[in-house]
Protein backbone atom coordinates (compact mmCIF):
# COMPACT_ATOMS: atom_id res chain seq x y z
CA UNK A 1 0.00 0.00 0.00
CA UNK A 2 1.71 3.38 -1.08
CA UNK A 3 1.95 5.97 1.85
CA UNK A 4 1.55 9.03 -0.85
CA UNK A 5 1.90 8.47 -4.60
CA UNK A 6 -0.85 6.34 -6.37
CA UNK A 7 -0.02 3.07 -8.19
CA UNK A 8 -0.44 5.55 -11.66
CA UNK A 9 2.02 7.66 -10.30
CA UNK A 10 4.69 4.31 -9.17
CA UNK A 11 3.82 3.46 -12.81
CA UNK A 12 4.70 6.45 -14.22
CA UNK A 13 7.88 6.85 -12.49
CA UNK A 14 9.72 3.91 -13.61
CA UNK A 15 7.98 4.22 -17.16
CA UNK A 16 9.67 7.45 -17.66
CA UNK A 17 12.38 7.63 -15.02
CA UNK A 18 11.07 10.22 -13.60
CA UNK A 19 8.36 11.81 -11.79
CA UNK A 20 7.60 15.42 -10.97
CA UNK A 21 6.27 18.19 -9.18
CA UNK A 22 5.29 16.68 -5.84
CA UNK A 23 4.68 19.05 -3.47
CA UNK A 24 6.79 18.54 -0.41
CA UNK A 25 6.24 22.13 1.69
CA UNK A 26 4.51 25.37 1.26
CA UNK A 27 6.55 28.04 -0.50
CA UNK A 28 6.60 29.85 2.85
CA UNK A 29 8.36 26.51 4.43
CA UNK A 30 10.61 26.75 1.92
CA UNK A 31 11.82 30.24 1.59
CA UNK A 32 12.05 29.31 5.56
CA UNK A 33 14.79 26.57 5.07
CA UNK A 34 15.93 28.91 1.94
CA UNK A 35 17.07 31.58 4.74
CA UNK A 36 18.40 29.59 6.86
CA UNK A 37 20.68 27.38 4.57
CA UNK A 38 22.10 31.59 3.51
CA UNK A 39 22.77 32.21 6.96
CA UNK A 40 24.88 29.00 7.13
CA UNK A 41 26.71 30.37 3.86
CA UNK A 42 27.24 33.84 5.55
CA UNK A 43 27.96 32.49 8.76
CA UNK A 44 30.41 29.57 7.54
CA UNK A 45 31.76 30.47 3.70
CA UNK A 46 34.37 27.96 3.98
CA UNK A 47 32.04 25.46 4.69
CA UNK A 48 29.38 26.21 1.93
CA UNK A 49 30.34 27.52 -1.71
CA UNK A 50 30.30 26.17 -4.76
CA UNK A 51 33.65 24.06 -4.28
CA UNK A 52 32.76 23.00 -1.03
CA UNK A 53 28.56 21.57 -2.23
CA UNK A 54 28.77 17.95 -1.20
CA UNK A 55 27.29 16.17 1.94
CA UNK A 56 26.62 19.27 3.78
CA UNK A 57 24.08 17.45 5.78
CA UNK A 58 26.40 16.03 7.78
CA UNK A 59 26.94 18.90 9.67
CA UNK A 60 23.80 21.87 8.87
CA UNK A 61 20.95 20.94 11.07
CA UNK A 62 18.41 22.79 8.08
CA UNK A 63 20.08 20.30 5.19
CA UNK A 64 19.79 17.13 7.71
CA UNK A 65 16.26 17.94 8.56
CA UNK A 66 15.54 18.19 4.38
CA UNK A 67 17.19 14.59 4.10
CA UNK A 68 14.76 13.05 6.32
CA UNK A 69 11.73 15.03 5.98
CA UNK A 70 8.43 12.66 5.91
CA UNK A 71 7.06 13.36 2.81
CA UNK A 72 9.97 12.97 0.83
CA UNK A 73 10.71 10.16 2.20
CA UNK A 74 6.88 8.87 2.06
CA UNK A 75 7.75 9.01 -1.54
CA UNK A 76 11.03 7.66 -1.77
CA UNK A 77 9.73 4.50 0.27
CA UNK A 78 6.91 4.32 -2.40
CA UNK A 79 9.41 3.91 -4.83
CA UNK A 80 12.31 1.70 -3.37
CA UNK A 81 10.59 0.04 -0.22
CA UNK A 82 11.10 0.88 3.12
CA UNK A 83 15.00 0.14 4.25
CA UNK A 84 16.46 3.42 3.00
CA UNK A 85 20.07 4.54 3.45
CA UNK A 86 21.56 8.01 1.76
CA UNK A 87 24.42 8.27 -0.11
CA UNK A 88 24.82 11.64 -0.06
CA UNK A 89 23.63 15.06 -0.95
CA UNK A 90 25.02 18.28 -3.45
CA UNK A 91 23.75 21.63 -3.19
CA UNK A 92 23.38 22.69 -6.81
CA UNK A 93 23.26 26.42 -6.78
CA UNK A 94 23.39 28.68 -9.80
CA UNK A 95 23.91 32.23 -9.09
CA UNK A 96 21.84 34.92 -10.92
CA UNK A 97 23.21 35.07 -14.49
CA UNK A 98 25.55 32.61 -14.27
CA UNK A 99 27.16 30.20 -17.19
CA UNK A 100 27.36 27.18 -14.67
CA UNK A 101 25.38 24.43 -16.69
CA UNK A 102 25.08 20.64 -16.12
CA UNK A 103 25.65 18.29 -19.59
CA UNK A 104 23.36 15.60 -20.72
CA UNK A 105 24.88 12.79 -18.50
CA UNK A 106 23.55 9.61 -16.09
CA UNK A 107 24.05 9.50 -12.54
CA UNK A 108 25.27 5.83 -12.27
CA UNK A 109 28.11 5.91 -13.99
CA UNK A 110 30.59 7.26 -11.81
CA UNK A 111 28.80 6.35 -7.90
CA UNK A 112 30.42 2.67 -7.30
CA UNK A 113 27.24 1.48 -6.44
CA UNK A 114 25.41 -1.67 -8.22
CA UNK A 115 22.40 -2.43 -8.78
CA UNK A 116 21.21 0.70 -9.80
CA UNK A 117 18.01 0.88 -8.77
CA UNK A 118 18.32 4.08 -6.69
CA UNK A 119 16.49 7.22 -6.65
CA UNK A 120 17.45 10.92 -6.27
CA UNK A 121 14.90 13.63 -4.93
CA UNK A 122 15.74 17.25 -5.88
CA UNK A 123 14.26 19.82 -3.77
CA UNK A 124 14.06 23.28 -5.14
CA UNK A 125 14.33 26.10 -2.60
CA UNK A 126 13.66 28.63 -5.05
CA UNK A 127 11.74 28.84 -8.56
CA UNK A 128 13.42 26.27 -11.17
CA UNK A 129 12.40 26.85 -14.52
CA UNK A 130 13.57 27.53 -17.86
CA UNK A 131 15.38 30.80 -17.52
CA UNK A 132 16.36 30.00 -14.16
CA UNK A 133 18.47 26.63 -15.60
CA UNK A 134 15.90 24.15 -14.03
CA UNK A 135 16.75 20.09 -15.14
CA UNK A 136 15.41 18.22 -18.00
CA UNK A 137 14.88 14.44 -18.81
CA UNK A 138 14.96 12.71 -21.71
CA UNK A 139 12.12 10.40 -20.57
CA UNK A 140 12.22 6.86 -20.92
CA UNK A 141 16.30 7.57 -21.53
CA UNK A 142 17.23 4.94 -18.04
CA UNK A 143 15.92 1.53 -19.77
CA UNK A 144 18.88 1.51 -22.18
CA UNK A 145 22.70 1.92 -20.66
CA UNK A 146 25.17 3.35 -19.35
CA UNK A 147 26.12 5.56 -22.35
CA UNK A 148 30.17 6.26 -23.25
CA UNK A 149 30.85 9.91 -21.32
CA UNK A 150 33.07 12.25 -22.93
CA UNK A 151 35.17 13.64 -19.37
CA UNK A 152 35.38 17.80 -20.87
CA UNK A 153 35.80 18.91 -17.58
CA UNK A 154 34.39 22.37 -19.28
CA UNK A 155 35.21 25.12 -16.97
CA UNK A 156 31.43 25.85 -17.08
CA UNK A 157 30.37 22.87 -16.99
CA UNK A 158 29.48 21.72 -12.98
CA UNK A 159 29.75 18.46 -13.06
CA UNK A 160 32.65 16.45 -10.88
CA UNK A 161 34.29 15.54 -14.29
CA UNK A 162 32.35 17.63 -17.05
CA UNK A 163 30.98 14.44 -18.26
CA UNK A 164 28.84 14.69 -21.40
CA UNK A 165 26.94 12.10 -23.46
CA UNK A 166 26.74 13.15 -27.56
CA UNK A 167 24.26 13.28 -29.58
CA UNK A 168 21.46 13.02 -27.27
CA UNK A 169 17.98 13.69 -29.08
CA UNK A 170 17.51 17.38 -27.26
CA UNK A 171 13.64 17.50 -29.23
CA UNK A 172 12.54 14.83 -26.61
CA UNK A 173 14.04 17.00 -23.59
CA UNK A 174 11.48 17.42 -20.64
CA UNK A 175 11.86 20.73 -17.99
CA UNK A 176 11.14 20.12 -14.70
CA UNK A 177 9.52 23.62 -13.37
CA UNK A 178 9.07 23.70 -9.90
CA UNK A 179 7.98 25.94 -7.39
CA UNK A 180 9.88 26.95 -4.28
CA UNK A 181 8.92 23.42 -1.55
CA UNK A 182 8.35 21.12 -4.82
CA UNK A 183 10.72 18.51 -5.61
CA UNK A 184 11.28 15.92 -8.68
CA UNK A 185 12.61 12.15 -8.06
CA UNK A 186 14.85 11.09 -11.22
CA UNK A 187 16.30 7.09 -11.83
CA UNK A 188 19.88 6.97 -10.97
CA UNK A 189 20.47 5.82 -14.99
CA UNK A 190 18.17 8.24 -16.76
CA UNK A 191 19.56 10.96 -18.88
CA UNK A 192 19.36 14.16 -17.92
CA UNK A 193 20.95 17.91 -17.59
CA UNK A 194 20.43 21.64 -17.13
CA UNK A 195 21.26 24.78 -18.94
CA UNK A 196 22.80 28.24 -17.33
CA UNK A 197 20.71 30.63 -15.04
CA UNK A 198 19.56 33.67 -17.22
CA UNK A 199 17.36 35.06 -14.28
CA UNK A 200 18.05 37.50 -11.81
CA UNK A 201 17.37 35.16 -9.14
CA UNK A 202 19.37 31.99 -7.16
CA UNK A 203 18.75 28.69 -8.21
CA UNK A 204 18.90 27.03 -5.51
CA UNK A 205 17.99 23.00 -5.62
CA UNK A 206 19.13 20.24 -2.89
CA UNK A 207 19.74 16.98 -4.46
CA UNK A 208 19.78 14.03 -2.31
CA UNK A 209 21.84 11.80 -4.45
CA UNK A 210 20.72 9.21 -3.98
CA UNK A 211 18.37 6.81 -1.29
CA UNK A 212 19.45 3.48 -1.49
CA UNK A 213 17.38 0.34 -1.44
CA UNK A 214 18.99 -2.84 0.41
CA UNK A 215 20.31 -4.54 -2.57
CA UNK A 216 22.56 -1.39 -3.25
CA UNK A 217 25.98 -2.11 -2.84
CA UNK A 218 29.60 0.18 -3.21
CA UNK A 219 31.61 -2.09 -5.44
CA UNK A 220 34.14 1.42 -5.86
CA UNK A 221 35.25 2.95 -2.42
CA UNK A 222 33.95 2.67 1.07
CA UNK A 223 30.32 1.82 1.89
CA UNK A 224 29.60 5.13 4.20
CA UNK A 225 26.22 5.81 4.32
CA UNK A 226 23.51 7.26 6.73
CA UNK A 227 20.89 4.92 7.61
CA UNK A 228 17.55 6.59 7.41
CA UNK A 229 14.35 4.44 7.82
CA UNK A 230 13.67 0.54 8.10
CA UNK A 231 17.15 -1.99 8.78
CA UNK A 232 20.23 -1.70 8.31
CA UNK A 233 21.44 -3.43 5.24
CA UNK A 234 23.90 -6.50 5.52
CA UNK A 235 27.59 -5.44 5.39
CA UNK A 236 27.39 -1.84 5.99
CA UNK A 237 30.49 -0.59 7.57
CA UNK A 238 30.73 2.46 8.51
CA UNK A 239 27.25 4.19 9.19
CA UNK A 240 27.12 8.19 9.70
CA UNK A 241 25.03 9.88 12.08
CA UNK A 242 23.03 13.03 11.83
CA UNK A 243 24.57 16.41 13.47
CA UNK A 244 23.37 17.45 16.53
CA UNK A 245 23.30 21.41 15.67
CA UNK A 246 25.15 23.57 12.82
CA UNK A 247 28.71 22.61 12.43
CA UNK A 248 29.16 19.69 15.45
CA UNK A 249 32.30 18.70 15.41
CA UNK A 250 31.20 14.57 14.69
CA UNK A 251 29.64 15.79 12.07
CA UNK A 252 32.18 17.84 10.35
CA UNK A 253 34.87 14.69 10.74
CA UNK A 254 32.18 12.74 8.97
CA UNK A 255 30.83 15.25 6.36
CA UNK A 256 34.81 15.29 5.83
CA UNK A 257 35.23 11.60 5.26
CA UNK A 258 32.14 10.93 3.20
CA UNK A 259 33.75 13.94 1.20
CA UNK A 260 36.69 12.11 1.08
CA UNK A 261 35.49 9.14 -0.02
CA UNK A 262 33.12 10.50 -2.85
CA UNK A 263 36.32 12.27 -4.50
CA UNK A 264 38.14 8.61 -4.30
CA UNK A 265 35.15 7.21 -5.99
CA UNK A 266 34.13 9.95 -8.58
CA UNK A 267 37.32 10.74 -9.87
CA UNK A 268 38.58 6.94 -9.96
CA UNK A 269 40.79 6.39 -13.03
CA UNK A 270 40.15 9.90 -13.91
CA UNK A 271 43.15 12.36 -15.46
CA UNK A 272 42.55 15.82 -13.61
CA UNK A 273 40.60 16.73 -10.32
CA UNK A 274 38.54 19.36 -9.36
CA UNK A 275 37.81 20.77 -6.17
CA UNK A 276 34.35 19.21 -5.89
O1 LIG B 1 20.87 20.92 -10.49
C1 LIG B 1 21.15 20.67 -11.65
O2 LIG B 1 21.05 21.49 -12.53
C2 LIG B 1 21.57 19.27 -12.03
C3 LIG B 1 21.41 18.29 -10.92
C4 LIG B 1 21.72 16.88 -11.28
O3 LIG B 1 22.28 16.57 -12.30
C5 LIG B 1 21.31 15.84 -10.34
O4 LIG B 1 20.73 16.13 -9.29
O5 LIG B 1 21.55 14.64 -10.65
Amino acid sequence: MPKFLSKQKVDLYHEQGYLSPIDVMPEDEALAYKNRLEQAELDYPDQINAENRNNAHLSFACLDELAHHPVILDVVEDLIGPDISLWGTVLFIKEPQSAGFVSWHQDATYMGIKPHEYVTPWLALTPSNRQSGCMSMIPGSHAGRIREHEETFAEDNILTRGQAIAGVDESKAVDLILRPGQMSLHNSEIIHGSQPNCSNNRRIGFAMQSYMPPPARQVLGENYWLKIRGKAFPGDRITLARPRFDMDPGGIERRRLANDNWASILYQGANQKRAY
